[in-house]
């Protein structure tokens, strides 16, 4: 089952630029930068408050045939996923394929700090790009 929110992903068109923003603004921390050439994003992960609770994953495309750009490029700027935090990714994304949800990937891939990723499709979730995370080991990066 789904254990908490991990994080909710916003589109960005330039990541240092809205790194800045949410710091700025919100005061929010950046705890985590890194490039996952897989996916075609430049991510920053943002912690709110103490810092113990879901992140802010900002990303920002890599790449111009990217699924953040051509989201950006549909869509602008805006949220495009929501996050689950999952004990395990495997049986988390089985279970959801036996309620006959579409799991975009037959197998995990790489998500951030080593996390392993999976998500539904967005039109079998009402729309939403659902995101389920299995944490590595030693779990999420401190805040
Ligand atoms: C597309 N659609 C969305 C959506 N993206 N709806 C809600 N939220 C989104 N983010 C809608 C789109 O408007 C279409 O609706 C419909 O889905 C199908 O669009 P499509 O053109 O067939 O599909 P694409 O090419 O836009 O691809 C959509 C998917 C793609 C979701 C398949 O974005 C994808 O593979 N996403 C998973 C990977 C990803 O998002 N990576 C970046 C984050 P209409 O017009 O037909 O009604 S990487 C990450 O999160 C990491 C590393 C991490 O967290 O660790």
């Amino acid at each position: 089952g789904l254990l908490r929110i991990d994080h909710v992903g916003i589109a960005v068109p330039d990541l240092d630029e809205a790194i800045r923003f949410h710091q700025e603004t919100f005061g929010l921390r950046c705890v985590h930068q890194e490039i996952n050439e897989e996916q075609g994003v430049r991510e920053a992960m943002l912690a709110v408050g103490d810092g113990d609770g879901p992140r802010i994953q900002l990303l920002a495309p890599a790449r111009p045939d990217s699924a953040i750009a051509k989201f950006i490029g549909r869509s602008g700027p805006g949220l495009q996923q929501l996050a689950y935090t999952v004990a395990d990714v495997e049986a988390a994304a089985a279970a959801l394929r036996a309620r006959g949800l579409r799991l975009l990937y037959d197998a995990p891939k790489r998500g951030t700090a080593g996390s392993r990723i999976n998500f539904v499709h967005p039109k079998d979730a009402g729309g939403v790009l659902v995101e389920l995370v299995e944490p590595a080991a030693g779990g999420t990066p401190a805040g």
